[in-house]
């Protein structure tokens, strides 16, 4: 290999990293709640930031079988005095320059049909599925029980 040919692997290594660290959405602290090992359900949570120049939205998530059977896309809202969840289908929309957190009592990634529940220290492998057809892999870390925020996951 020349000097040129190198300098070009260089110039195009360095290129190609720039464009990675620039990546319209950008995914971060994705974690999920452990549960009791019997649990059929639990939750990941994580923060979807959009840098690009137009709206992106999530509109599914799947999550590898050796985890659940599916993951879903949920919000928490009020009805009445009660705090409910509900299944999100019309997808979830992260404007230009905005982000999005999910997190206890708002949007969250649901786990349903939990193979043996989550234990701290496991990870939980999900693909996020864009409107555009784009997917993102994310690993959430199972971080310990939160006493705190598991009423809202009863179903
Ligand atoms: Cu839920």
């Amino acid at each position: 290999m020349s000097f040129r040919q190198l300098l070009f692997a260089v110039l195009g290594f360095s290129v190609s990293s720039l464009a990675y660290a620039q990546a319209d959405l950008v995914i971060s602290d994705p974690f999920a709640r452990a549960t009791f090992p019997m649990a059929q359900s639990g939750a990941v949570y994580l923060t979807i930031e959009n840098n690009g120049e137009t709206t992106r939205t999530l509109s599914a998530v799947s999550v590898v079988d050796e985890i659940a059977d599916e993951a879903q896309i949920h919000t928490t809202e009020m009805r009445g005095e009660m705090m409910q969840m509900r299944q999100v289908t019309e997808g979830v929309p992260i404007a230009a320059g905005q982000s999005v957190s999910f997190e206890p009592g708002s949007y969250h990634i649901m786990l349903m049909g939990l193979r043996h529940g989550l234990s701290e220290g496991d990870s939980v492998a999900l693909t996020l599925k864009m409107a555009n057809g784009e997917t993102i892999a994310v690993n959430a870390a199972v971080k310990p029980i939160d006493k705190e925020s598991n009423h809202h996951h009863h179903h």
